[in-house]
């Protein structure tokens, strides 16, 4: 009884919490990350292609096919709404976000020098700002990346730069900076890399990112408008669910799932489709451009990318009201993107939420959660994971 009980309560476990906090000021938006940061130009590599491993090795496949994409739990934000049936290609999927001994290969294989390896560019920083803004000064033009660092006492949950720190000598050998290291972590995800980053990884490795529908469907796991990628009980309810925060964001966190900042890869159970951490642990890249208005145009048929009807239409019961009956084929994003919240500053669209969710602060491990972030950002909290084609 006792039995049947626990695991009735973990399968009806009702989602609590409120939705992610509304868009902080200044060049901080969103819930844990997005301060735009570093150059903007585009990290060469001096090889391209080169010595890639080009295998489909770590990879699941995830057969295409129909869902819901956006707000199915009815806690999504305004850009996650509305909900519309997108229809993706089957897709090769890496198992697990890149891990540090991963891109430490391609490193070494190319040469490559990240972003935030850098110091930011005056130039490009400009086209991100408001006119007039003035130079930033010298001591932070320098090679640096956004690394947490906590306060010992509440804040406001509005302003991140509370706990965001611009950390001279960061980068993804040292995450949270200089005096850090990767030593001993080769199977924790690489952070610190910018959009340009993991793209160029891709590239080197045959593969690409992932469009956001892509990760979305991946994300469900084969199942149906449920919020997690393992259903609908809470993330903390019945066991850890994935890597979050608990405790109060940002000074107390009581580490109840094991891991104070990023867990391993593969730490916690895998989705439906093999896939590890497509919640919680660190946010992952996306190909596309944020539009925070996005999915209401697609939905109203103005993207050429909707078809209506052509895949045979939608499961009867689970769209309803305008958008019934169109379907959007492989999207793949915005031409440009639009943050309300920031909007001079182009950004591409992050999935997945990280270790520094919670319930309370940031839902980001919802599976039609949003975020977005600048390409040339680098944080402790964001990595990403590839895909293949056939
Ligand atoms: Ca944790
Ligand atoms: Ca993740």
């Amino acid at each position: 009884m006792g039995m049947v009980l626990v695991f009735a309560a973990c399968r009806d476990a009702t989602v609590s919490g409120t939705s992610p906090a509304a868009s902080p000021r200044g060049s901080l938006s969103g819930s844990d990350t997005s301060l735009t940061g570093s150059d903007g130009s585009h990290a060469k590599s001096p090889h391209s292609h080169a010595e890639s491993p080009h295998s489909h090795a770590g990879m699941v496949w995830v057969a295409g096919g129909e869902f819901r994409m956006g707000d199915t739990d009815g806690e999504g934000g305004s850009d996650e709404r509305p909900a519309h049936t997108v229809n993706v290609r089957g897709f090769w999927m890496d198992r697990t976000e890149v891990t540090n001994k991963e891109f430490a290969a391609f490193v070494k294989a190319t040469g490559y020098i990240t972003t935030a390896e850098k110091a930011p560019d005056w130039e490009e920083m400009k086209k991100q700002l408001p006119p007039g803004t003035p130079k930033p000064a010298p001591e932070l033009m320098v090679p640096a990346s956004l690394v947490f660092t906590p306060p010992d006492h509440a804040v406001d949950l509005h302003d991140a730069s509370q706990w965001w720190g611009w950390v001279k000598g960061a980068d993804w050998r040292h995450p949270e900076g200089p005096k850090s290291s990767i030593e001993g972590k080769d199977d924790y995800p690489v952070v610190q890399v910018s959009w340009y980053d993991a793209r160029a990884y891709a590239r080197w490795a045959g593969k690409r990112l992932p469009t956001e529908a892509e990760w979305e469907h991946a994300a469900r796991g084969g199942l149906k408008d449920d919020p997690y990628p393992w259903g609908r009980t809470a993330v903390t309810d019945c066991g850890p669910k994935a890597n979050t925060w608990q405790g109060e964001f940002p000074h107390r966190n009581t580490r109840w799932d094991g891991y104070n900042g990023l867990a391993p890869v593969a730490a916690f159970a895998a989705n439906g489709y093999g896939l590890f951490d497509m919640a919680g642990n660190v946010w992952e890249w996306c190909e596309d451009w944020y539009d925070a208005d996005y999915y209401a145009r697609v939905s109203d048929g103005v993207s050429d990318r909707v078809s209506h009807g052509a895949s045979g239409g939608v499961t009867p019961g689970t769209s309803g009201g305008l958008n019934s009956g169109v379907v959007v084929i492989d999207p793949h994003g915005p031409a440009r993107s639009y943050d309300p919240a920031e909007p001079t500053v182009p950004k591409k669209v992050v999935r997945g939420g990280s270790f520094l969710c919670n319930a309370v602060y940031c839902k980001g491990y919802r599976v039609s959660s949003r975020m977005k972030s600048s390409p040339d950002t680098g944080l402790e909290n964001t990595g990403f994971r590839c895909v293949a084609d056939e």
